[in-house]
């Protein structure tokens, strides 16, 4: 009798799993999102914006991803899908796949048997999710805790004017010594300005906010409602209500929302700019963008909502999951990495975990782990730059991340969530604080669990997860220009695990075929002698001895503007390395001949605008003295 029942209800579950099949091609179409402009834009079927996915717990989706575009490759990720037993359909490329070549057709099979709540999926190739290549990705529960009336996807992003493609090249520049970001023109919700929600009075709304931006984070107030927080990146948490909520890139939050039982007037759905995270703020950038929530159609449409602050947003840190997971006690292994920003030998600035700056492999991070036998437990093989670290089969992995850098940052491990067990405050630019591991402190007993977590400045977050998931995961800022900068470290999870459970599709493989890069063999490619390197791919050199990142700034301040010409500054200290000048002339690229003219014309001038640079940079409190040559 027993186990007639065990065996129905396995039935009717395996009845009610479905598969998803689609069949997407990518494209390029042209769409007005802001209002502004009309501007190129990544298609879906020749569709902007791409379909928001609602899929059951437990059943199967197939994507049929073909790259529709001409000149450049793509990949899908699936962001928060924990993907167990099947790494190689995770997405970002070079990692757990090839590239998908233009013309080329990759199958996304994989199932969603234990998670429910909101995620999302886009490009993880060249910052193309930017450009429009993504949607919400939302897995029903069956068993959903929380009563309520009626549910909405509402997807946040900031919006350029400019392609990712014409952006990057200036962002990766010399020219742009500080690394600065490019600035967005507006901010969306659900792909548009102004948008109009349509509610209905006296009804509990479950509401999906998912922020599918590339870079800013964004504040979220609503005039005279809350929002009640009851999930965040697909995890429950005990509800808490707030009138203010702060949300980064890739993150989700899931709240309900009750409306009043009047329906005489409409009220303001505000999403502010995090300003902080911005180099410069343009006067005509609209921070604060105003939507609607709509009673009354017939009814005025409010104005901008203002608040008297906005220190009070809902800290994420503080939220208890529905779903008690103690505390990791102790961590059996503990990676510690200082996030630091600075420029190479090309002049470019870079993002760095300790001082090794993300560059991918020759042989995709999953195709050595499959190919490489016991020699895949060694971290070594998979190369300098893609900065693996090996992780043993159910071990409790702590990863300590200090932020030497002056902004916010928000990082995101694909294939787990993870325990939140410190984060510190803002520190101020001047006396950035590591943490220390040493000083008193009580961890939450119930930690919050997400995927994506936020470092505030100059300061430091420790995550704890248990390496229960066999697979090459990504651990990266979110941010895409970081990322760009390769702001990023690779974890090979359990790699014989991986090697005993995961064969690799046949389509996997024929997609590496296509656009030529082997799977076999290290990071270099090497598939005789797994710890022979030699040809991998690595970061540019480091700047000379001597010259500073700041050296690179004020080098650049005198080469663009035109008048000066170029001229070679040396820092104390620098004058007695021989060839100085010619050294950094080649090791920044610059036409030693066109400099030397420039540089005979312009002479006089270039002492005097030199000073002012001088005293900008002094300003900066730069210790070091400037002089020119000759
Ligand atoms: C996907 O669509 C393309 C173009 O419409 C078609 O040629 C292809 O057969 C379809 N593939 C599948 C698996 O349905
Ligand atoms: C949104 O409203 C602003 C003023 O509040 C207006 O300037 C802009 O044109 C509107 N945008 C759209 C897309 O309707
Ligand atoms: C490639 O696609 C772009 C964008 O659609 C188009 O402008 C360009 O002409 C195409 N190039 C070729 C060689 O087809
Ligand atoms: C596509 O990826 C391959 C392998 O990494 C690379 O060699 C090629 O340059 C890429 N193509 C483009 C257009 O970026
Ligand atoms: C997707 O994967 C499942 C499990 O491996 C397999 O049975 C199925 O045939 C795959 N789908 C396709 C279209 O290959
Ligand atoms: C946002 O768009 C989705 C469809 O993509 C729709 O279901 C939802 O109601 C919209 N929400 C708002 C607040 O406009
Ligand atoms: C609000 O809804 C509840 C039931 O959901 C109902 O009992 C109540 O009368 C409604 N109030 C108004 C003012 O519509
Ligand atoms: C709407 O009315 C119901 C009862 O009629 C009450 O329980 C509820 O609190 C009211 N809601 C609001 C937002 O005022
Ligand atoms: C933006 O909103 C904040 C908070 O309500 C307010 O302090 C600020 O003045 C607003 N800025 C503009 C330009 O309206
Ligand atoms: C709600 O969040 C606040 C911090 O914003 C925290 O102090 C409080 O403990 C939280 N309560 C619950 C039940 O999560
Ligand atoms: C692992 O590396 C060692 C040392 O290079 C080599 O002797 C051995 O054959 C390798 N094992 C496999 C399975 O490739
Ligand atoms: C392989 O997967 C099965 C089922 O998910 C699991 O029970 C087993 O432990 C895995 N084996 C390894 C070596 O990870
Ligand atoms: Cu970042």
């Amino acid at each position: 009798m027993r186990l007639s029942i065990l065996s129905s209800a396995f039935f009717a579950a395996a009845a009610l799993a479905e598969t998803h099949v689609f069949n997407w091609t990518t494209g390029w179409g042209t769409a007005n999102p802001d209002g502004t402009l009309e501007r190129p834009v990544i298609t879906c079927n020749g569709e902007f914006p791409w379909p928001n996915i609602r899929v059951n717990k437990g059943d199967r989706v197939e994507v049929y991803l073909t790259n529709g575009f001409n000149n450049t490759n793509t990949t899908l990720h699936f962001h928060g899908l924990f993907q167990h037993g099947s790494t190689q359909m995770d997405g970002p490329p070079l990692i757990s796949q090839c590239p998908i070549a233009p013309g080329d057709t990759m199958l996304y099979n994989f199932t969603v048997p234990d998670q429910v709540g909101s995620f999302w999926y886009h490009s993880h190739t060249e910052g193309q999710y930017m450009d429009g290549m993504r949607g919400a990705f939302i897995i029903e529960d069956p068993d959903m805790p929380y009563d309520y009336d009626e549910e909405v996807v509402i997807i946040l992003s900031e919006w350029y004017h400019d392609l990712v493609d014409e952006l990057t090249p200036k962002f990766m520049s010399l020219y742009n010594p500080t690394g600065a970001e490019p600035i967005p023109q507006n901010l969306l919700m659900n792909n548009t300005r102004n948008n109009t929600w349509i509610v209905e009075p006296n009804k509990t709304y479950y509401v999906r906010l998912i922020n599918i931006g590339g870079f800013v984070s964004q504040y979220l107030y609503m005039e005279d409602h809350t929002f009640t927080v009851v999930a965040v990146d697909g995890v429950y948490v005990e509800p808490n209500e707030t009138s203010m909520l702060y949300i980064t890139v890739a993150q989700r939050y899931d709240v309900l929302i009750t409306t009043k039982n009047d329906t005489s007037k409409n009220y303001a759905f505000m999403q502010m700019f995090d300003d902080t995270m911005l180099d410069v703020i343009p006067d005509d950038l609209v921070l604060n963008a105003t939507n609607y929530i709509v009673y009354d159609e017939n009814a005025d449409l409010p104005g901008q909502y203002m608040v008297d602050s906005i220190d009070d947003f809902l800290d994420d840190f503080f939220l208890v999951p529905l779903e008690k997971e103690e505390l990791y006690e102790d961590y059996d292994y503990q990676i510690t990495i200082d996030v630091v920003m600075n420029n190479l030998y090309d002049g470019i600035n870079y993002a760095f975990f300790n001082n090794i700056s993300y560059h991918a492999p020759k042989v995709p991070t999953l195709g050595t782990v499959l190919s490489a036998g016991e020699n895949a437990t060694n971290a070594y093989i998979y190369g300098t730059n893609t900065h693996t670290f090996v992780l043993q089969k159910d071990e409790i992995v702590e990863i300590v991340l200090n932020n030497q850098d002056t902004g916010k940052h928000p990082f995101h491990l694909h294939g787990h969530v993870f325990q939140v067990v410190e984060r510190g405050p803002t520190f101020p630019d001047d006396a950035p604080e590591p943490y220390n591991e040493s000083a008193p402190y009580t961890p939450p007993e119930y930690p919050m669990r997400r995927d994506v977590l936020y470092v505030n400045p100059n300061s430091y977050f420790v995550i704890r997860f248990k390496a229960d998931n066999p697979g090459v995961w990504f651990f990266h800022c979110h941010i895409e220009w970081h990322l760009t900068q390769g702001l990023a470290l690779t974890l090979v999870e359990d790699p014989l695990g991986i090697q005993a459970n995961e064969t690799l599709t046949d389509n996997w493989k024929q997609i590496c075929e296509n656009v030529n890069v082997a799977y076999t063999g290290n990071a270099a490619g090497n598939d005789k002698d797994y710890f022979d390197l030699t040809g991998q791919n690595v970061q540019p050199k480091d700047l000379p001895a001597g010259f500073t990142a700041r050296g690179i700034v004020a080098l650049v301040f005198s080469c663009i503007s035109g008048v000066l010409g170029c001229v070679v500054i040396f820092w104390y200290g620098m004058a007695d390395i021989p060839d100085m000048e010619k050294r950094v002339l080649a090791d920044l690229n610059i036409d030693e001949r066109a400099f030397l003219a420039a540089e005979d014309d312009e002479e006089d001038a270039s002492a005097d605008a030199m000073g002012s640079t001088i005293n900008a940079l002094s300003k900066q409190g730069t210790t070091h003295e400037i002089t020119t040559s000759h």
